[in-house]
């Protein structure tokens, strides 16, 4: 291999604790690989050249932990994170594996539930920050129903807000410079899912009594499960000012979560999602939150971890490319050009300006006929990617 495509600091490349730990299981079979300590964990992604870990409350300290277990945990934690130059940019809360979440956790029907999700995930910001996070994520695995029956959807909405409103309250009232960031999905593990796709958030995020705390998490396979073109989404969260993260992976469309390594499945997408991050000068974590197929060992989960790296670096030499491609620019400087006459219309509303634009004689047929060159556009682009241009 190259080394031209290693990894730095630089580039902010992460991944959760859960993923690099992924034991293979699936609905239809056991675990593959042996489990591995989150220090362990560490030591792997420091080997393969990550730049920081992020987890949940539960994959660090498991569920049932005494307080002795849990100060020894963190502490070898601290000392491995030391050892290893890794940081932790980002924590979350595991609000979707304990069977008391299997009715969901902020919007269960069940009080006690909403507030001891709501204890467990104050509980998990306090552990993330003492370990540097400044972003916090929610994904809300539980957030939905198998039937409609159960709940009213606009009282589940209610119940998310409250929830979230409580939690910026206490990150203010604790003085954690913590941003939240909240991940879409549209089903799996539960039928169907509240606020199912990134648009959905943002549109939420707005409704919030401080909204300039949160911004979103989008996911790749989560919008291609809906069937959603990501880079639309993700557009409209960095225009907004929202992205505060992104969860890189990839997903064929129509199928599970599959959680696949970054590009695996739809190089092209891929490669437009870099550029987009790249073109904006995205500063976050590129957090890679997939895990390697059941079919590997350790050295695959490995290759996993090196291949969603590798391939950002990759699609973003070729982003570069297509940026200072002179046939490239010309057609899209082309297609970008305003007829000089027009110019008079540029700039903010005036009542002169919208009267002469009513007046204005548009030749609507003959700008009809002229082809875009959209056919050679995509084909040049298809040659940057497979490498000849
Ligand atoms: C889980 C899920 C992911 C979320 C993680 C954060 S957990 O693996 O599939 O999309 O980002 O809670
Ligand atoms: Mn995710
Ligand atoms: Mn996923």
């Amino acid at each position: 291999m190259t080394t031209s495509y290693d990894p730095k600091p630089e580039h902010k490349f992460t991944f959760g604790l859960w993923t690099v730990g992924n034991k293979g299981s699936d609905p239809f079979g056991a675990e593959v690989r042996d489990p591995k300590s989150p220090v362990d964990l560490l030591y792997l992604l420091a080997e393969v050249g990550a730049y920081g870990v992020n987890f949940h409350d539960n994959d660090l300290i498991p569920i049932d932990s005494t307080p002795e277990e849990i100060g020894t945990i963190k502490e070898n934690f601290k000392k491995a994170l030391k050892d290893t130059g890794l940081v932790v940019p980002m924590a979350t809360t595991n609000l979707f594996y304990d069977p008391i979440f299997r009715d969901g956790a902020f919007t269960s029907n069940d009080a006690y539930v909403r507030n001891y999700a709501l204890q467990k995930t104050m509980k998990s910001m306090d552990l993330g920050v003492e370990m540097g996070a400044e972003v916090f994520v929610f994904w809300g695995g539980r957030e939905g129903t198998e039937t409609d029956a159960s709940k009213d959807p606009v009282e589940s909405i209610k119940r998310m807000r409250d929830a979230i409103n409580f939690l910026c309250e206490y990150a203010l009232d604790q003085q954690y410079a913590l941003k939240f960031a909240l991940e879409a999905k549209p089903n799996e593990p539960r039928g169907d899912l509240y606020n199912a796709t990134t648009g959905h958030m943002l549109g939420f995020i707005s409704t919030l009594d401080h909204p300039e705390m949160v911004g979103v998490n989008p996911e790749v396979a989560h919008e291609h499960m809906a069937g959603l073109n990501f880079s639309h989404g993700v557009a409209q969260a960095i225009d907004a000012g929202k992205l505060f993260h992104i969860d890189l992976n990839d997903q064929v469309f129509g199928r599970y979560d599959q959680d696949l390594r970054f590009g695996a499945a739809n190089l092209k997408s891929a490669f437009f999602l870099v550029k987009l991050l790249e073109d904006h000068h995205y500063s976050g974590s590129r957090h890679f939150d997939a895990h390697a197929y059941r079919t590997e060992d350790q050295e695959g989960v490995k290759d996993f971890a090196r291949g969603c790296m590798r391939t950002y670096l990759i699609l973003k030499e070729k982003a570069d490319r297509f940026n200072h491609d002179a046939e490239i620019q010309g057609l899209l400087g082309e297609l970008n050009k305003m007829d000089n006459d027009l110019l008079q219309f540029k700039g903010p509303y005036s009542q002169t300006k919208a009267q002469a634009l009513k007046a204005y004689p548009f030749d609507r047929k003959s700008r009809s006929m002229k082809g875009l060159r959209y056919e050679l556009l995509d084909q040049l682009t298809n040659e940057v990617l497979l490498g000849v241009r």
